[in-house]
């Protein structure tokens, strides 16, 4: 059943349409093990730390997205989902410090709501778009992507949201827009990293359009069922799973439509390290560091070994014809 989201979900959240990380992951293993015949053996602690994670819950933080799995080809992977705890409280968020423990930490001043996006440029429908009016203009579904960071970790993540065509179909573009800006919050009040001098704020991000038009590019509102964390980008994000990390702009205010490539603001910080397409290339390494390898969060124990890192964060088959012919080499 496809349930179309209702933004009073988010005041009012229902009990019966929530579900914990702890428990998403449960069904998953569950799945998973039913498949190897071994579900019995299991079923006992499955039911336990279902039972556990009811309990663990903060209401505050309970929210009725409304899931169903993805008809996006290469958004479901079998892959162990990332911990929740390990996806909420190892982050990149500048804004609330470099520590990839300060934005669990910090991040709580964010005030997330009212959030308006201001959508302009090269389209025929800008304007100022209320959350509440985005979260409903299409059915969100939960989609399970690697985000790569270029730093060479990844973590495996259950995004809820939809595919940002949705959107940017119904602002229209004119002929003439070839790439998306993407502005995300710089607020001195409530943003502590922001006093600093680490990036130019405010946090740019862009694509060209055809990459911003692709299904598995995805503007996100929550992760594991929930609302996203403050620390990972609330009250909404953008995931771009086959570049890195950084692509992935969080706490959006403004979407702009443009003729020029968007200076963003990893490439001004670093233009040799950081290119504007950013794809995750395992041939091509970072001026610091070979980028063949990574290591999976939560996987750092005494025998966990690197991955190798897969072209275009494995998600080839679905986005390798968007740089037909390109040079990746120079267009890194
Ligand atoms: N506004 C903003 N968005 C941002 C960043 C940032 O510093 N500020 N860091 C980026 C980087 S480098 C990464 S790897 C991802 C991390 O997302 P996560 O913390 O949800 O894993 O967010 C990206 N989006
Ligand atoms: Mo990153």
């Amino acid at each position: 059943m496809l349930i179309k989201t209702n933004a009073n979900a988010f005041v009012h959240p229902v009990p019966s349409e929530i579900t914990s990380p702890a428990a998403c992951q449960s069904r998953r293993d569950l799945i998973r093990l039913m498949a190897t015949g071994v579900a019995g053996a299991a079923l006992a602690s499955w039911a336990a730390r279902e039972a556990l994670a009811q309990a663990w819950m903060p209401p505050g933080q309970q929210a009725a997205l409304s899931r169903r799995k993805t008809s996006v080809s290469g958004a479901l992977t079998l892959e162990k989902v990332t911990e929740y705890k390990h996806a909420s409280t190892y982050n990149n968020f500048y804004e609330f410090g470099t520590d990839k423990a300060d934005p669990a930490r910090n991040a709580h001043t964010l005030k997330t709501s009212p959030w308006t996006v201001e959508i302009e440029g090269l389209i025929k429908k800008p304007g100022r778009y209320a959350l509440e009016d985005l979260l409903k203009l299409s059915a969100q579904e939960e989609r399970i992507y690697r985000l790569r960071c270029v730093e060479g970790w990844s973590m495996v993540i259950p995004w809820v949201g939809y595919s940002l065509s949705e959107l940017i179909k119904k602002v229209e573009p004119l002929g003439s827009a070839k790439y998306v800006e993407f502005v995300t919050l710089a607020d001195p009040k409530t943003m502590p990293g922001v006093g600093s001098r680490v990036l130019d704020w405010p946090y740019v991000e862009g694509l060209r359009l055809d990459e911003a038009m692709h299904p598995l590019t995805l503007l996100a509102f929550g992760m594991y069922g929930e609302v996203l964390p403050r620390q990972n980008g609330a009250p909404l994000r953008l995931v771009v799973p086959w570049k890195y990390g950084f692509k992935s702009g969080k706490s959006l205010v403004k979407i702009r439509f443009t003729d020029k490539q968007p200076a963003t603001a990893w490439n001004k910080a670093a233009a040799n390290e950081y290119g504007f397409y950013s794809n995750v290339n395992p041939n091509v390494d970072h001026p610091r560091w070979s980028q063949a390898t990574e290591r999976r969060i939560g996987e750092d124990g005494l025998f966990a070994k690197k991955r190798k890192t897969l072209l275009f964060n494995g998600y080839e088959a679905q986005v390798g014809q968007l740089y037909a012919g390109m040079d990746l080499k120079k267009y890194f």
